[in-house]
């Protein structure tokens, strides 16, 4: 079953690879050669995570885990049950992300949009690589990546942030977390004023218009960013949320090793005042 819409941009072209071979849909879902990918790496991964934990001690979710390799292992293969399984999940994880990016890519040169949506979704692939590649590598080993596991990540975060002393000393950790809450302000001016002007109570038809979006805005704090513009902002905000994220741990042992309170003293010891 089709939406009445849905036909008209079944559009065929735009693939990367593949050509026509993949060109088809799945009911609602368009396949294409990233579809395949994205499935094959999706069960291969997720058929591994279950062998871990039927290997491992416990079927309670929360305590689930597959760790990384031993840092004696270095950049090296680890044996399977010795953190040779989170090597092979994470490569399926890397390449089931990236299937899906570039899968959504064609999606969108099928339509003739912009490649915004991948984009956004490459910018998180980013700080989960960085996370479980480039920072165990600047670092010499896999080991450095986190365990896959509900608690066991949370245990990850909590003795990585503390073996800096004081993790929200850490600059970029302090964007990435403004980035994050700012995202969540804007998004909440945004969706109460759509829904403010779209429902205007009773049996009303809706009348409201984008300068009604904009003068509320006047009134209330001087400025309208407008209606495109809200939808940048709020992008540039997501993104940026991300980005700092993977600056903050990239900096976290490959650039600096000590507290991050110590960081500061740098603003201590300028000439001015020191
Ligand atoms: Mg901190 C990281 C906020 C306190 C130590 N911390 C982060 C950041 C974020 C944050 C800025 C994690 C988000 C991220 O990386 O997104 N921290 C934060 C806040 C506080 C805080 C708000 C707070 O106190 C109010 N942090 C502390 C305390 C320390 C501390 C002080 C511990 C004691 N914090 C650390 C450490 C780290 C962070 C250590 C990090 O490593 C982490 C970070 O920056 O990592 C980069 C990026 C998004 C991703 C990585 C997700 C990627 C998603 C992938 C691509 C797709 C997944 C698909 C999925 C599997 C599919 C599901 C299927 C569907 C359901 C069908
Ligand atoms: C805004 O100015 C605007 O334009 C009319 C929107 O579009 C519908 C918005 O959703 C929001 C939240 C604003 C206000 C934003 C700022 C940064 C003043």
């Amino acid at each position: 079953s089709m939406l009445s819409f849905e036909r008209k941009y079944r559009v065929r072209g735009g693939t990367l690879l593949g050509g026509d071979l993949f060109d088809f849909w799945v009911g609602p879902f368009y396949v294409g050669f990233f579809g395949v990918t994205t499935i094959f790496f999706s069960v291969v991964g997720t058929a591994l995570i279950l062998y871990g934990a039927a290997m491992g001690p416990t079927w309670n979710v929360w305590q689930i885990s597959i760790a990384p390799p031993d840092l004696k292992y270095g950049l090296g293969l680890a044996p399977l049950m010795e953190g040779g399984l989170w090597q092979v999940i994470t490569l399926c994880a890397i390449g089931a992300f990236s299937s899906w990016a570039l899968r959504e890519v064609e999606i969108s040169r099928k339509l003739g949009m912009g490649l915004h949506v991948p984009f956004a979704f490459a910018v998180a692939i980013f700080a989960y690589v960085t996370l479980v590649v480039i920072r165990p590598f600047l670092l010499g080993a896999w080991g450095h990546g986190f365990p896959y596991g509900i608690l066991s990540h949370l245990d990850w975060v909590s003795n990585v942030g503390y073996q800096y002393l004081h993790f929200h000393y850490n600059p970029a950790h302090m964007l990435a977390v403004t980035f994050f809450f700012t995202t969540t302000l804007a998004l909440s001016m945004h969706g109460s004023l759509i829904l403010a002007v779209t429902n205007p109570g009773d049996d009303d038809p809706v009348v409201k218009t984008g300068e009604h979006e904009n003068t509320f805005f006047r009134d209330d704090v001087g400025y309208s960013i407008g209606a495109l513009g809200i939808h940048r902002l709020g992008l540039f905000l997501a993104l940026s949320a991300g980005f700092w994220s993977a600056v903050c741990i990239v900096l976290s042992g490959p650039f600096w090793t000590r507290g991050w309170p110590e960081w500061w003293n740098w603003w201590l010891e300028l000439p001015v005042w020191s």
